[in-house]
């Protein structure tokens, strides 16, 4: 049977356009439509599991996936074995502490003694130990935002995009802690055929890459303006 490399995207959210549209770039294109979990494609040995991005980190390091997509703060949070292949450029944002606009913020320290809300414990907890910082930490799931109007937390560590969630709550950010995008994360110890495979996928994004930063353009010059025209 023909070796296929499994790769698990995000089902449905913010990164699941932008993963399929990587693979379309690179030439490769899938044959099942909307809502399937898992999608073929005929033109490279490929296979791709859509999944909550929570769990691709643990598909990954397990090997039940051989390749994911995903966000660098899952990553990190997740604490997985997984190999970080290379950074996708889409799906940017960070991971940022924020309290109450009425709290008169001034450094750190005034983060001593209070109460967190947050999906990201692992990394939260890692920041607060490295600036020594006693907190408490809460683990919520969703809509960390409104922790501290609901009396919840006095602060939270959460995804910033924009900051308009932020606004929207009456919240400031205070520390940004992480920086993140959408890496492509592999098993460790491929096996050599899918190795191949990966290989070759990289080569297709790297082409793709140097795409994006080269225009090509048409036009009608006089052959001795060509040197002048290249210098520009
Ligand atoms: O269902 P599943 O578990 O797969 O998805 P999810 O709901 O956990 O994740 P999803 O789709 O929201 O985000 C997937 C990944 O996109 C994240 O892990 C980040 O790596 C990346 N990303 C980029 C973001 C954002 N930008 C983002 N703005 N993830 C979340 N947000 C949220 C944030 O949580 C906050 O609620 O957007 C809000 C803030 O946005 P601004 O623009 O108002 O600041
Ligand atoms: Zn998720």
């Amino acid at each position: 049977m023909e070796t296929k490399i499994k790769v698990a995207i995000q089902k449905s959210g913010r990164l699941s356009e932008k993963s399929i549209e990587l693979l379309n770039e690179c030439g490769i294109t899938f044959d099942s439509g909307k809502g399937a979990l898992k999608m073929q494609s005929s033109n490279f040995p490929i296979e791709l599991l859509l999944l909550r991005d929570d769990d691709i980190p643990e598909y990954v390091s397990t090997g039940v996936a051989d390749l994911g997509v995903v966000g660098q703060n899952v990553v990190t949070e997740k604490d997985k074995e997984v190999v970080e292949v290379r950074q996708l450029g889409f799906g940017k944002c960070r991971l940022s502490l924020a309290v109450s606009n009425k709290f008169d913020y001034k450094s750190v320290r005034d983060l001593d003694g209070l109460q967190f809300a947050t999906s990201y414990p692992v990394i939260l907890g890692r920041f607060l130990d490295r600036e020594g910082i006693k907190a408490t930490i809460h683990k919520i799931n969703g809509s960390v935002e409104i922790a501290p109007s609901i009396g919840l937390a006095d602060a939270i560590c959460d995804i910033v995009s924009t900051g308009s969630t932020l606004m929207t709550n009456g919240l400031k950010e205070v520390e940004p802690i992480m920086r993140s995008q959408a890496v492509l994360i592999a098993t460790p110890n491929l096996a050599d055929e899918k190795q191949a495979l990966l290989d070759k996928l990289i080569f297709r994004m790297n082409a793709v890459q140097m795409g994006k930063k080269s225009k090509y353009i048409l036009l009608n010059a006089p052959n001795d303006k060509v040197e002048r025209i290249c210098e520009i």
